[in-house]
């Protein structure tokens, strides 16, 4: 199985080119459910140790279902698959651009929950135009076992987030392991709790916000995903649904600059345009890098070729 790895503001990506699983035809959401539904073993192989480890995203590309799309891709960590990615979507950019299969300029990339559009800006650099992003509801109260009451705001910006007002505790990478273990209580608090997504879905990817480290910045965050690794990039779509709560809140016009900053002190730049459905189309600048070539082996022999789980 051939793959490329990046990083996109130190977050991992792992494109699949060629090798992965027959998915059938037809839309791009019903290929996707079969992946997490027949095909996690794969999925948990190509990620987890040995070959990996749990805070990469997957990204399979597939032929997309719409003609002017340069690619489909599906992505997914070691808990199942994402709606969309920001960071993997900019590390797909410069991975293609990096095999010579783009230019710089305008390409659409179909997902399963809708067609983002990338603009390679040089062999490092890329924004993402992503899906409509929108606050669900606002002042949440979750009862959170030897924490008490948080409140935030429940917001979509291609994955589901809870987004906590302030963090329990400073932003700041020494707390890494705490944040990890408290943002973890809040998932499961809010699983226990019933709260959700529109429709009943799952919060999958919890957010503690915070104000920036540096004054040239607008915000900082530590986002737990959904394999419960924590993002070291400052999460495109978890900043989507930041600053769609932001602009709810008519703090952040649209076109303004936010600079989000990541736990690592990694940086996106954001903009937004006013959505159809009375949400934000955010804009995603970062940089990503290729990190490996690689050929992925499979010994059937081996008691670990399914990862270590
Ligand atoms: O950048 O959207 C993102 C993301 C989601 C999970 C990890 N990264």
């Amino acid at each position: 199985m051939r793959i490329i790895d990046s990083h996109t503001a130190g977050e991992p990506t792992r494109t699949i080119l060629e090798g992965g699983p027959d998915l059938g035809s037809g839309p791009l959401q019903d290929r996707a459910r079969r992946l997490e539904q027949a095909h996690g073993d794969f999925c948990k192989a190509v990620l987890l140790e040995p070959r990996g480890h749990d805070a990469i995203v997957g990204a399979l590309l597939v032929p997309p279902s719409t003609p002017d799309c340069i690619t489909g891709v599906i992505y997914f960590n070691p808990a199942g698959n994402l709606g969309m990615c920001g960071h993997a979507t900019i590390g797909l950019a410069i991975t293609l651009a990096h095999m010579g299969r783009i230019q710089p300029g305008l390409h659409r990339i179909e997902t399963p929950v809708g067609i983002v559009s990338v603009t390679l800006h040089s062999m490092n650099e890329a924004c993402v135009v992503n899906v409509e992003s929108y606050r669900y509801r606002k002042d949440v109260r979750v009862m959170v076992d030897g924490l008490g009451p948080i409140t935030g705001d429940i917001a979509w910006g291609g994955n589901w987030f809870f987004l906590t007002k302030d963090s329990p505790l400073p932003l700041e990478a020494r707390h890494i392991a705490e944040l990890t273990r408290l943002s973890t209580q809040i998932r499961t608090a809010l699983i226990e709790q019933g709260i959700t997504g529109k429709d009943g879905c799952e919060i999958d990817h919890i957010e503690l916000t915070g104000p920036a480290k540096d004054p040239a910045n607008h915000g900082r965050n530590f986002v737990l995903c959904p394999g419960g690794a924590y993002d070291r990039s400052p999460c495109g779509t978890g900043t989507s649904a930041k600053i769609a709560c932001l602009a709810e809140d008519g703090q952040l016009a649209p076109g303004t600059l936010w600079q989000q900053e990541s736990i690592i002190d990694s940086l996106y730049q954001l903009r937004y345009e006013p959505g159809k459905n009375g949400g934000i189309i955010p804009t995603i600048t970062g940089k990503a890098y290729v990190t490996a070539e690689a050929t992925l082996l499979f010994n059937p022999d081996d008691p670990y070729k399914n990862g270590i789980c």
